[in-house]
């Protein structure tokens, strides 16, 4: 595979592309006469060839992006230029056009990349301790993971608050499927702020904003089936298990409700009117192995009726479970509540389009996509259809293992294929014709990815501002597309470029196990809602500076230790590259509160505090207050020190905790 690189092509720097030719594109796959598979392993071979008189990526249209100059820094590069050995076309000292909010899957964090470099900007540690920052050490962040936070998380879905169906920057949400929780991340600062357990139910898996009027709820699948509640009884009686789909309120972080339906949910979306979200569910069958999961032909997308569970809910027509005091109502078959729409077979992704008329329910295990209209819902809840299947108004074959499905505005669907490792294109309008019977071909395109693809993503595609520009592959398998670097591979994430007639695969990004999906959201929308250094004012520390104000500290000028009984709380300020004390004595076994306070307030200077052989490190950003509590429990001269290179005299910038016998 080492074709798709330029090493048979001296001419071109590695990680140089070029726009396909007329003649090149017709040979892709999906397009009449390909060559097939083959054919385009030699295509990489192609995209090799020629810089000469071939017009490099960033000619075709876009011009170069991030061509907002950096103060002090060159200007943008000419647009047939690349930088040398960077994989596309965001120049040295330039900025990314977008923002992708990027899920981290079982490494528990959020990750933010720049698009189109596909660079990783920033982690956003969420559900895992993070010993580069301090999330889980930090006294700030305790107050957000809980007491007794789980070791890690499992997070699949970021989404970004909405407000009338467009992107809003005020919010992140996520979950973690293995802790069962929902996270809220503030969007100034990109920190979490709030996470939750959800009652009743195991493992959270998809999640979706509500769009319109705005978010508003923040709707959580749990996708497997217990006991509830969970505690010991009904231990091997399958019968009894049952899973819910649960409503949070986005601002308070309560939840608000939650239905039981069949089945078990998996994936989400909400329509853009505020009336409806819908979930895929399969094993409709309720079993509790692989054969028996797989048995029935069709499972369901089931569509909750929000206005209707919110009225239910206010007429008393729910029940508590345990000691949870969510209201719970029943949405199972028959429920007035709830539409289950038959969907090929044990469906995946559920993805709402842009133009606000319908939403797509995946087949993974058939090689088709359903499309159900939102007004056909309607006429099933108006009592005007009576077979919740008449609502599907098509379903094109795509290919093997339909998983997810993204949208670029102009009537043109993106599908995962994931046994084939490929992305579908297909037109909407066709298929739903090709359905009625008329004679069309609704497939337009099939690329190769590399390989077998999970979720895919178009810049703004699950939004109304759906920009056709770009498209994200995230690809589970790299095989061979990257330096082997031992028995676990990093996944594949493959920056497609939609903007043309043609899908063209324009770069490969290594990335750490495993990223489901991403949002894309242009840097434009995020222009001055991201915050550079702290406010001292921020809800994030506000405790500690409650806490010191009760000892009569300024946190921004005093640094003194306070003695209360076995607590001894010490508070120091951070100015590069000096903290405000040199040392401070405690006793074996009291419990010690670091406060820290970086009075510095120039931007990108921030400070560490690492405490030796005591496992502690926390970040402390320009004008932030970070604290640690730990027991003194080692007697001895125990260095502290600046992890974050701050200053000529960084290393120097350290003191002792003197710990007495
Ligand atoms: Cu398809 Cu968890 Cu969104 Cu993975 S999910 S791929
Ligand atoms: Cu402060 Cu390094």
């Amino acid at each position: 595979m080492s074709d798709k690189t330029n090493d048979q092509n001296p001419e071109l720097k590695a990680g140089q592309f070029r726009a396909l030719t007329e003649a090149e594109i017709a040979s892709l796959p999906g397009q009449p006469g390909n060559p097939g598979r083959r054919g385009f392993m030699k295509m990489g071979a192609l995209a090799g060839l020629a810089g000469v008189g071939g017009t490099l990526l960033t000619g075709c249209g876009r011009g170069a992006t991030g061509d907002q100059p950096v103060a002090g820094k060159a200007p943008a590069a000419a647009a047939t230029s690349m930088p040398e050995g960077h994989p596309t076309e965001v120049a040295p000292g330039h900025l990314d056009e977008y923002y992708g909010f990027w899920s981290g899957g079982q490494s528990g964090e959020l990750r933010i990349l720049g698009l189109p470099s596909m660079r990783e900007l920033i982690r956003v540690p969420i559900f895992n301790p993070s010993f580069a920052i301090g999330w889980g050490i930090t006294n700030e962040s305790k107050r957000v993971l809980g007491k007794d936070f789980p070791p890690g998380g499992d997070l699949h879905h970021p989404h970004m608050s909405q407000t009338n169906g467009r992107y809003d920057g005020r919010y992140l949400f996520v979950n973690d499927k293995t802790g069962t929780r929902v996270a809220r991340v503030r969007c100034d600062v990109m920190r979490a702020d709030k996470i939750i357990d959800i009652p009743n139910v195991a493992d959270i898996h998809g999640m979706r904003v509500q769009r319109e009027p705005r978010t508003g709820y923040v709707f959580a699948n749990s996708e497997f089936r217990v006991p509830s509640p969970n505690d010991g009884r009904d231990l091997d009686d399958p019968k009894k298990y049952q899973t819910m789909f649960t409503a949070i309120d986005g601002d308070t972080m309560e939840v608000s409700w939650q239905v039981i339906v069949d089945g078990n949910l998996d994936n989400t979306d909400c329509d853009y009117e505020g009336k409806y979200v819908a979930s895929t569910c399969y094993n409709s069958e309720e079993a509790v192995d692989l054969a028996g999961m797989m048995q029935n032909e069709r499972d369901w997308a089931v569509v909750f009726n929000i206005k209707r569970i919110e009225a239910a809910v206010k007429a008393g027509k729910f029940k508590t479970i345990g000691k949870s005091k969510v209201p719970v109502v029943d949405g199972r078959h028959g429920s007035p509540l709830t539409m289950y729409i038959p969907i090929p077979k044990s469906p995946h992704g559920l993805n709402a389009s842009p133009d606000g008329k319908y939403f797509v329910a995946n087949g993974k295990l058939s090689p088709t996509c359903s499309v159900v209209a939102w007004s056909k819902v309607d006429d099933y809840f108006d009592g005007k259809l009576k077979d919740p299947r008449d609502a599907v108004i098509a379903e094109p074959q795509l290919g093997l293992g339909p998983l997810h499905t993204s949208f670029d505005g102009r009537g043109y669907a993106y599908t995962t294929l994931f046994i084939d490792s490929q992305m579908a294109k297909w037109n909407i309008q066709d298929a739903i014709d090709a359905y009625a019977g008329k004679k069309v071909n609704y497939l337009r395109q099939k690329l190769d990815v590399a390989y077998q693809p999970g979720h895919c993503h178009t810049s703004l595609g699950e939004t109304r501002d759906a920009d056709g520009k770009w498209l994200v592959s995230l690809n589970k398998f790299s095989k061979d597309r990257f330096l082997p670097v031992g028995p676990l591979h990093p996944d594949c994430d493959q920056l497609i470029d939609i903007s043309g007639d043609q899908m063209v695969l324009v770069a490969d990004t290594p990335v750490f196990s495993e990223p489901h999906d991403a949002v894309i959201v242009p840097r434009q929308l995020m222009a001055g809602k991201i915050k550079r250094i702290w406010d001292r004012k921020d809800p994030f520390f506000a405790e500690t500076v409650a806490q010191a104000k009760k000892h009569g500290v300024v946190l921004e000028k005093d640094s003194k230790v306070i003695r209360e009984g076995k607590k001894v709380f010490v508070y120091m300020t951070s100015s590069a590259p000096k903290y405000g004390l040199d040392s401070f004595k405690v006793k074996k076994g009291d419990e010690v509160t670091v406060v820290v306070t970086n009075v510095d307030d120039i931007e990108d200077l921030t400070h560490g505090f690492c405490l030796s052989n005591y496992g502690i490190n926390m970040e402390i950003s320009p004008q932030e207050t970070s604290s640690v509590t730990f027991i003194a429990d080692k007697p001895g001269v125990y260095w502290y020190y600046c992890t974050f290179f701050c200053h000529a005299l960084h290393l120097e910038m350290r003191g002792r905790m003197l710990v007495e016998a």
